[in-house]
């Protein structure tokens, strides 16, 4: 029986700021849940908020509040139910995919020490390791821009993917082509232009890109359509895809070749594995993003990206490539690749030490 839940938020540096067409970030604000069942066993959940508004309407404060006051009571007292049964309650609530996602991975954490099964075991991994790609966020200039992709490309990552706005795309990604004729290369624009822009995104094609991700707005699936249209380079939706109807009508309609799937976007594993499935069945190939989760939730993330349709490498990189220190014993980068981890849940810890020395504050929720 679950006895208590506890948020922890704990705020870590960045080894460098990570800036977006939508903001920079120098520290990762971290918001924790851990569900403590009566055995004395615990299970964890990162919520993959960022401080503001800025990726999507989800931020920590107000994940904290809606956890607190509508998610957790919402389930009272029938947490220990099956994982499908914990998503159908929460789906009452709207909203909150991020909120909902940590909740109920800890949920799941708990429920899978319990049967001593690994989270990989239990969505479907097929393999034991999953090759890796790094995400470089707008730097100041070329030359540091070339300096860091260095840094990722001797390290290994299979591949590198540039963010771009408006004034920082084409040039960046010729600089980077030019120095690495061959190195498996794809954008990233988080929502940052419109519709006008097509004719322009266009002139990437001679780059060879693997994809061009989620260029419009969040809401205008047809708008990516026009996007595909009007160039080779592959769009590939991240924020707009927010659930396995979402996704089904992105396919059906064009708008999206291959999909980023973010557990934490569309509510959890179990709905993050359904857009799998759904992908698999359509040949559309999927790769897992990411969120800068510390060693918690890339964990869990590498059990999904073990899955047989994420064919493309993810987001998921190194611990190294965030943090100086992770909260969990650190995931390090071997021939390209992480390890899937293979012990009971999402089978890491954090390491209590880690987490007192980076805490602002703790909330306890006694059911
Ligand atoms: O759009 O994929 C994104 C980070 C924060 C918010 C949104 C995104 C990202 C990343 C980094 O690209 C992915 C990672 O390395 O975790
Ligand atoms: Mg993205």
């Amino acid at each position: 029986m679950i006895e208590r839940f506890r948020l922890h938020l704990v705020e870590i540096p960045l080894v460098r700021p990570f800036r977006t067409s939508f903001g920079s970030q120098d520290v990762r604000d971290v918001l924790l849940v851990e569900a403590v069942d009566d055995s004395g066993v615990c299970g964890w959940g990162e919520c993959v908020t960022m401080a503001w508004p800025g990726y999507s309407s989800e931020y920590t404060a107000a994940a904290v509040d809606v956890l607190r006051d509508h998610l957790i009571p919402a389930l009272t007292p029938s947490f220990d139910a099956d994982p499908l049964a914990i998503r159908d309650q929460l789906e009452v609530l709207r909203g909150h995919p991020m909120a909902k996602a940590a909740l109920s991975t800890a949920l799941l954490d708990v429920w899978l020490r319990l049967r001593e099964e690994s989270l990989a075991d239990y969505l479907g991994a097929s393999r034991t390791e999953v090759e890796c790609g790094v995400s470089v966020g707008i730097p100041s200039g070329i030359e540091e821009l070339l300096d860091e992709v260095a840094q990722y490309v001797d390290a290994g990552y299979r591949r590198i993917k540039l963010k771009i706005q408006p004034g920082w795309d084409l040039e960046p990604v010729a600089a980077v082509r030019e120095r690495w004729p061959r190195v498996p290369l794809q954008v990233d624009a988080n929502q940052a232009y419109t519709r006008d822009h097509a004719r322009h995104l266009a002139r990437l094609d001679e780059y060879g890109l693997l994809l061009i991700e989620q260029p419009l707005p969040e809401d205008d699936l047809w708008g990516h359509r026009l996007i595909a249209d009007a160039m080779n380079t592959p769009v590939c939706l991240d924020e707009s895809i927010l659930s396995v109807a979402s996704a089904e009508s992105a396919i059906e309609f064009g708008c999206t070749e291959i999909i980023n799937i973010k557990p934490g976007r569309v509510g959890g594993y179990v709905t993050a594995r359904e857009i799998h499935d759904l992908c698999r069945e359509r040949a559309i190939p999927v790769w897992c993003g990411g969120m800068l989760e510390t060693g918690i939730g890339r964990a869990a993330n590498l059990a999904l990206a073990a899955l047989p349709s994420f064919t493309l490498p993810g987001d998921t990189s190194a611990s190294d490539r965030y943090f100086r220190v992770d909260i969990t014993e650190p995931f390090v980068l071997e021939h390209g690749c992480l390890a899937v981890p293979t012990g009971p849940g999402i089978g890491v810890d954090p390491i209590a030490e880690e987490m007192d020395r980076q805490r602002q504050a703790t909330w306890e929720i006694a059911v």
